[in-house]
């Protein structure tokens, strides 16, 4: 047994996610941290809402709230969407917390101890009517390349030129649209990444070869475009408030840390949220600070690609100049873009499927595994509603739940409500054990590599392997001549079901749960199976009670297709 510390990227506080948000951080994470639970090994799982900044600002502007009153709500429904796709977390917290201000506070007075925080005045766009500072992005005006009038101060999205906020014509703010702006001068902490880029290199040659090469290539990129100085605070109401005992001048301006900064520091401080509610039997630390040699905890982040920089370089960066043995990422899984008919998810367009629509419409599982099979580990991926309704039909509903119901159910008819113990295994049930064992170890080499993709195409390989077997047995015509043979064919098929519940739960644990519950067992059962276990197939002995679960998967029709096609839009609008 080993310790498993996982993170997945903190979903920012603003909106509700789409599934192209969940496929690359949340839902992996918790399909690996399922699995390693069942394997028995000690896991830990943290996520948080990330709360800071000006989106949120603006979010609860919008929302007609105080932003700590917008985030609250906005927290607590995503938690419950979160709760719907049954995501295990240990512990979702927030990163306007106490815990995180206090840690955050720590990391930047040790960064300033260490001589890797400097204070330094810049010049930067002021609204006189918003009253504040703008960021880049916030300031909108026409392009000087293209002439498209919505350009942004940090980038054309029309030429995708990137500009400077000077170089608009007719600058305006984003906020009230008022063109009344000044650059003014104003302090900022600078954190001093150029300094720090030499021991980043360094760790990333030690860890860096072993992460899947999506998250090595960009890690790479950024270091070989070098680190840079980068400003992290900002003039705004909401943050971590930079701390005035060492800094009483900006304190008193009121500066706060940028969110990248304090947003990375909330995967410890949400853990800190996790011990502090128990702290008798949680030692948050214990996760997370190694005093050299004392590495026990292997970590893994899950990420989309656009969060590899600040997770693989600045983050790091951080770490290493506070000059404390905090724990460090050991394995990066980064994912490219699921895309929706070929075009982008957009949160801002609305377009595409969103978390809280999709589990109106169907069970979490049923997203869970699409998603899982079709994640854009090695290259972007798209949803289509059509895919959808055929992978959902024909990997659940048919390969899975039909083989499920059948067997059950004709058991039931023919032999009652106790599994039949029938003939002794013979060759077609020690060749099929064989094959189950295989498949098994094929699954489990995926998963440890995590290797979603392949890892669901092992499943559905076990789960087809069961169907070979019973329409190469065929008990509905067994039954006509040997009610002895029909009867071992379907206790064999009940163990395949078991089975099925126990290693089918990374990806679909509620049916997963109605699968196992189908049998009168001990809940020991649901630990992970035993390579002899797989070629045995009888840890569901003869005589165990059964009950015949509804139907696991029920299909999508035309009709239902449709009806989603219109209600989100489909090809037509890509
Ligand atoms: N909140 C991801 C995003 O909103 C960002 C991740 C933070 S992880 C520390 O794109
Ligand atoms: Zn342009």
């Amino acid at each position: 047994m080993s310790r498993h510390l996982i993170t997945s990227a903190l979903p920012y506080i603003n909106g509700i996610k789409h599934l192209g948000n969940m496929v690359g951080s949340m839902l992996p994470a918790d399909v690996y941290s399922r699995y390693l639970r069942q394997r028995g090994h000690d896991v830990l799982y943290i996520c948080a809402t990330d709360e800071h900044g000006t989106p949120a600002e603006l979010a609860a502007k919008e929302a007609g709230l105080s932003v700590a009153e917008f985030c609250a709500q906005a927290h607590d429904t995503q938690k419950a969407i979160y709760d719907g796709f049954q995501l295990a977390f240990d512990y979702f917290g927030r990163s306007s917390s106490q815990q995180n201000v206090e840690i955050t506070q720590h990391f930047a007075r040790k960064l300033k101890e260490n001589g890797f925080i400097e204070e330094r005045a810049i010049r930067q766009v002021f609204s006189v009517a918003d009253d504040r500072f703008l960021p880049d992005r916030y300031i909108v005006g026409t392009c000087p390349h293209c002439g498209y009038d919505k350009a942004r101060g940090d980038q054309c999205e029309n030429c995708t030129r990137v500009l400077d906020p000077t170089d608009l014509l007719e600058a305006r703010s984003a906020i009230s649209g008022s063109s009344e702006l000044e650059v003014r001068e104003t302090r900022h902490l600078f954190l001093l990444q150029s300094k720090l880029q030499g021991e980043v290199e360094k760790w990333i040659d030690r860890v860096g070869d072993e992460w899947p090469q999506l998250a090595s290539s960009i890690a790479r990129k950024w270091l070989t475009e070098g680190l840079h100085d980068r400003a992290i605070t900002r003039d705004l109401e909401w943050g971590v408030p930079v701390p005035a005992d060492t800094w009483p001048e900006l304190a008193a301006e009121g500066k706060v840390f940028y969110v990248w900064f304090d947003a990375p520091i909330e995967y410890i401080g949400a853990t800190k949220e996790w011990s502090d509610l128990d702290p008798a039997n949680r030692d948050w630390k214990s996760w997370w600070y190694e005093p050299e040699g004392a590495a026990d905890v292997r970590y893994t982040e899950f990420m989309g690609k656009d969060n590899v920089p600040f997770h693989t370089v600045m983050f790091p960066a951080t770490e290493l100049g506070v000059r404390e043995p905090w724990k460090k990422v050991d394995y990066v899984k980064a994912f490219n873009w699921l895309n929706y008919y070929g075009g982008k998810f957009s949160t801002s367009q609305r377009r595409g499927v969103f978390t809280h629509d999709a589990l109106e419409i169907l069970p979490a599982d049923y997203w869970r595994y699409f998603m899982m099979a079709n994640a854009p580990e090695s290259d972007d991926t798209s949803f289509t509603w059509e895919h959808f309704t055929a992978t959902v039909n024909k990997d659940l509903a048919d390969t899975l739940g039909n083989f499920v119901n059948r067997v059950l159910s004709f058991s039931r008819k023919r032999f009652g409500d106790d599994v039949p113990a029938g003939a002794a295994a013979g060759p077609a049930e020690a060749k099929l054990g064989e094959e189950i064992a295989a498949l098994l170890a094929e699954y489990e080499g995926h998963m440890e590599a995590l290797s979603f993709r392949k890892a669901a195409a092992s499943l559905r390989a076990l789960w087809s392997a069961g169907n070979s077997y019973l329409e190469e047995k065929a008990p509905w015509l067994e039954i006509k001549t040997d009610p002895e043979a029909a009867a071992l064919t379907l206790r064999t098929a009940m163990n395949l079901i078991h089975l099925y519940s126990v290693v089918s739960e990374p990806f679909i644990p509620s049916s997963a749960t109605a699968m196992r519950s189908a049998f009168a067992l001990g809940d020991d059962t649901a630990t992970w199976v035993t390579p002899e276990q797989a070629r045995a197939l009888d840890t569901v002995p003869a005589g165990t009670a059964f009950t015949v679960p509804p139907v696991l998967f029920a299909k999508i029709t035309d009709e239902d297709l449709e009806a989603y096609r219109e209600r989100f839009g489909g090809a037509d609008e890509a």
